[in-house]
């Protein structure tokens, strides 16, 4: 029965320019690497589990093929026509569906997905992109900063755009809900929107500088789409869509919606852990990057390297370098950095991310020892001293809020 997986293993074989080639990484589980390599390509392209009576040449040139075996990584090569035009669920279900399931196979991880042009070209990308997003909030040569309030979840509508007053008259760009604050019965949607939007124009007026707001839409779809139109509605520039627990059949859809209202998409990407932090199995979380900007988000949470969250420096930088690098005709996306940061690991993020970052900052702003808007003040303090070259501690001596908070924290990496 094997032969029939190694008819799908074909090494040295060219892809052609318009095949869409996956790397894995796969370990075997009774089976040679060879076997287990065609029961991958079998698997996410045409076969099943034994040979068949029936297999017209025409669909013979769908099979998918094992092209190398190099150690533990193996890359196939998949015929354009297997995928159907801009459809992300069906893509996924191809290459990274039953795979993952075959007893065959101990574990197995998605490393990489090189997209063909002819793939790509289905696909608007992000609608702003890092120059859009940075046009909007008139912000050219910084890094933008943006703060949740905390608690994650509790405060009414009133406490929250308080928070959020002091937050963006201290000098924070974006306000940005949690990622589990939607429309609790404490704080309903609408109610929370309209009292933060009333308080974005006090704060505009009394800093001068354009602030927004990056509000949580994530819901059910036909819900969602009624949250994008209420935030259009007041005015906002960007919506926020927890990318994985919503899906991407409905990232498609709300991308298509956030078109003709003009906003821009805030992607989190709560539960991707779940499936991208096993170095052995699952899927990496570069991909999710490449699938996320072809669908169109115009920003995507990637890590800090030093924060609270897991994800290496080099691994974090990896993701922020394919937001941003060239990609068809692609707009980039504004990587951001959060969870675990504050003032005093700035330096590092800058390091890591040049100017194109968004930095968030949630309890290290809010847990500042004076407050929100000390903490906000703060922040920008240690940006504009990176950006002066000169050290945290040196600019703390004539600036107090970042003073304090480098009392408090210091240069502490959360873990
Ligand atoms: C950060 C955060 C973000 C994490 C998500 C949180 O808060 O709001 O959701 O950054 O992780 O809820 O933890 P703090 P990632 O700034 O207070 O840590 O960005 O890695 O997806
Ligand atoms: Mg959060």
């Amino acid at each position: 029965m094997s032969e029939w997986y190694l008819e799908f293993v074909r090494t040295g074989y060219e892809p052609k320019e318009n095949e869409l080639v996956c790397t894995f990484r796969v370990e075997p589980d009774g089976v040679s690497m060879e076997e287990a390599a065609g029961r991958v390509a079998s698997e996410s392209s045409v076969g099943t589990w034994t040979t068949l009576t029936k297999l017209p040449n025409r669909i013979r040139d769908l099979m998918a093929k094992v092209f190398e075996i190099d150690g533990d990584l193996i890359r196939v090569a998949y015929p354009i026509d297997l995928f159907e035009e801009g459809n992300i669920p069906q893509l996924l279900s191809s290459i990274a569906g039953n795979v993952f399931g075959m007893r065959a196979l101990k574990n197995l991880r998605l490393e990489d997905v090189e997209f063909p042009e002819e793939y790509v070209k289905h696909f608007k990308g992000p609608q702003f992109g890092i120059d859009g997003v940075r046009r909007r909030l008139k912000i050219r040569d910084r890094p933008l900063t943006a703060t949740v309030p905390k608690p994650k979840v509790g405060f009414d509508a009133d406490e929250y755009a308080e928070v959020a007053l002091n937050a963006w008259t201290g000098g924070i760009d974006l306000v940005k809900d949690d990622e589990n604050l939607t429309s609790q019965s404490f704080i309903r949607f609408e109610k929370r929107l309209e009292k933060v939007m009333k308080v974005r124009d006090r704060a505009e007026n009394e800093t001068g500088e354009k602030k927004s707001y990056l509000v949580n839409i994530t819901a059910e779809c036909e819900e969602m789409k009624r949250r994008a139109k209420l935030v259009a509605d007041h005015g906002n520039e960007f919506v926020m869509v927890d990318i994985i627990t919503a899906g991407w059949s409905a990232l498609q859809t709300i991308r298509e919606v956030c078109e003709d209202l003009d906003l821009a998409i805030h992607a989190h990407r709560a539960m991707h852990a779940a499936f991208t932090r096993n170095p052995k199995h699952g899927i990496s979380f570069g991909v999710i990057v490449k699938i996320a900007r072809l669908v169109g988000v115009d920003n995507i949470h990637v890590g800090t390297g030093v924060g609270k969250m897991a994800g290496k420096a080099e691994e974090v930088k990896g993701y922020a370098d394919l937001c941003r690098k060239e990609w068809f005709h692609l707009k980039p996306v504004f990587p951001v950095s959060s969870g675990g940061l504050h003032p005093g690991l700035i330096p590092d993020v800058m390091k890591l991310f040049g100017k194109d970052v968004i930095i968030q900052a949630g309890g290290g702003v809010h847990g500042h020892p004076d407050g929100t808007y000390a903490g906000a003040k703060a922040l920008r303090q240690a940006i504009d001293a990176t950006l002066k070259g000169i050290s945290l501690e040196e600019y703390a001596e004539d600036h107090e809020e970042l003073r304090k908070a480098l009392e408090k924290w210091g240069h502490l990496k959360p873990k």
